[in-house]
C-alpha cells in the first residue's frame, strides 16, 4: 500500500527529451523517466504525480497544491532554475524535502547554468547523472520523508 505521496515537476522543453541533444540528456523520452519514476516509487513504497510544463504558473500551481498531500519533492526546473525566483517562493512555502535534479552536469557547461535559485532551498541536487538522478532523488525522498514519518 502506498503511504507517501511525492512529485515529481519538470519545467521548460523536457517534453522535448530524447529528440533533440542526444549528447547532453541522453535518448530516453519523458515518457520513459516517467516510467522508470513509478518503477523506482512502486519499489520505495511511494506514489508518485509526475507532471511537466512550458509555464512557469503551472508549476508554481503544482507546489501549492503539493502543500496539501505530498511528503516531498522532487524537481527538474529546467531553464527555470536559472531564472525564477517565484519557483523558490513557492518551494520555500512547502514544507516537505525538495530535491532539485538535473540530467547534464550544469557545472560543466555555460557559467548561466552555474546559478540556481532552486539550490538554496533544496535539500540536495542532483547533476550529470542522466535520467538515473530522478531514481537517486526518489531514494533520497523516501529516506527524508521516512524519518520524518
Ligand atoms: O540538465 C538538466 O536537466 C537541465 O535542467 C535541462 C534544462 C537546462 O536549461 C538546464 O540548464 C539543465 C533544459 C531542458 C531542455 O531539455 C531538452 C531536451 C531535449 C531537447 C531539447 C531540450
Amino acid at each position: 500500500m502506498v503511504s507517501r505521496l511525492v512529485y515529481v515537476l519538470n519545467g521548460p522543453n523536457l517534453n522535448l527529451l530524447g529528440q533533440r541533444q542526444p549528447e547532453i540528456y541522453g535518448r530516453e523520452t519523458l515518457a520513459d523517466v516517467e516510467a522508470l519514476c513509478r518503477a523506482e516509487g512502486g519499489r520505495l513504497g511511494l506514489g508518485v504525480r509526475f507532471h511537466q510544463s512550458n509555464r512557469e504558473y503551472e508549476i508554481i500551481d503544482w507546489i501549492h497544491e503539493a502543500r496539501g498531500d505530498a511528503a516531498g519533492i522532487a524537481i527538474n526546473p529546467a531553464g527555470f532554475t536559472h531564472t525564477s525566483v517565484s519557483i523558490l517562493d513557492a518551494l520555500i512555502a512547502f514544507d516537505g524535502p525538495v530535491i532539485e535534479v538535473h540530467i547534464s552536469n550544469v557545472h560543466r557547461r555555460e557559467p548561466f547554468r552555474h546559478q540556481s535559485y532552486v539550490s538554496g532551498r533544496a535539500e540536495g541536487v542532483i547533476a550529470g547523472f542522466g535520467t538515473q538522478g530522478y531514481v537517486f532523488a526518489l531514494q533520497r525522498l523516501a529516506t527524508l520523508t521516512e524519518a520524518r514519518s
